[in-house]
């Protein structure tokens, strides 16, 4: 079991160059939420979801990883598995950097699932021109991401590794989506110390036994070394 849990938001992948949702110019201006990230939305427009994830997916392989998750790697290569990066981002960079030890509990952008036979495969090109699914052959393939109203992944995993660790330790995220945001109080309830690193304070930020504030490219390698 990890001593230590890491969870992850958009704000790690931001000085990469990656957008953040809720951010002025973010991912989310010019969309509706609940048009790009609800199955409700998909099942109305597929083609304008496929899209915005196309166009996301295009933007991955311009980016490379930042100093923040570099230094999260480097924390994997002292304390192998006493450390869980548990991240709600769909980008690769954690893994980039090295990371090996990695719950992507929002699903990953360069992975389709089939909504008809539930296999879930590598995806690096294209969803807007109706692919079929390798596995089946049906033409039901959605973005490999978990939308609102869906269960995140390995939430049990998750649970226990919060319940164990000593430390809980939040990077980049405005703690505005649930379950994720509710993390940091499970943590306490079980013992751990709880450490907040954003730009800003988020909205759960009093629940943090501390808090602070500045980018994660200087404040993670500050706190991993
Ligand atoms: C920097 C920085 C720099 C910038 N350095 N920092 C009412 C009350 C409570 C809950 C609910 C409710 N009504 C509905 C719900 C549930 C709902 C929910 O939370 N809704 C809220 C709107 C209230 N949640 C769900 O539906 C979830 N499922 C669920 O609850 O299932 C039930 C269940 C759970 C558990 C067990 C059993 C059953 C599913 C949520 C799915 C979220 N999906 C998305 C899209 C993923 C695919 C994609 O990427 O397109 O996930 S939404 C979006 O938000 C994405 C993100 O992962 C997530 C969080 O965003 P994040 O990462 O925090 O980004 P931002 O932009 O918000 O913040 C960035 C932060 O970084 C800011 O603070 C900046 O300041 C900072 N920053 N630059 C450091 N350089």
């Amino acid at each position: 079991m990890p001593q230590i849990v890491v969870l992850t938001g958009a704000g790690i992948s931001a000085e990469s160059g990656v957008p953040t949702f809720r951010d002025a110019d973010g991912l989310w201006e010019g969309h509706r939420v609940e048009d790009v990230a609800t199955p409700e939305g998909f099942d109305r427009d597929r083609a304008t979801v496929q899209r915005f994830y196309d166009e996301r997916r295009a933007a991955l392989r311009t980016v490379e990883p930042n100093a923040a998750h570099r230094a999260l790697a480097e924390l994997e290569e002292t304390l192998g598995e006493g450390l869980l990066v548990v991240t709600q981002n769909i980008d690769d960079l954690h893994e980039r950097a090295g990371s090996r030890n990695v719950i992507h509990m929002h699903g990953e952008l360069l992975k389709a699932m089939c909504r008809s036979c539930g296999a879930v495969v590598p995806w690096e090109g294209t969803l807007a021109d109706e692919p079929v699914c390798p596995k089946c052959g049906a033409a039901d393939l959605r973005p490999d991401v978990v939308w609102f109203g869906e269960v995140p992944y390995e939430m049990d995993r998750i649970s226990d590794a919060l319940a164990d660790a000593a430390l809980f330790v939040s990077v980049g995220t405005s703690g505005a989506v649930y379950p994720a945001a509710g993390f940091v109080q499970h943590a306490r309830r079980h013992g751990a110390r709880t450490l907040e690193l954003n730009l800003e304070p988020s909205e759960g930020s009093h629940f943090f036994h501390e808090s602070r504030q500045g980018r994660a490219g200087e404040l993670v390698p500050a706190w991993v070394r």
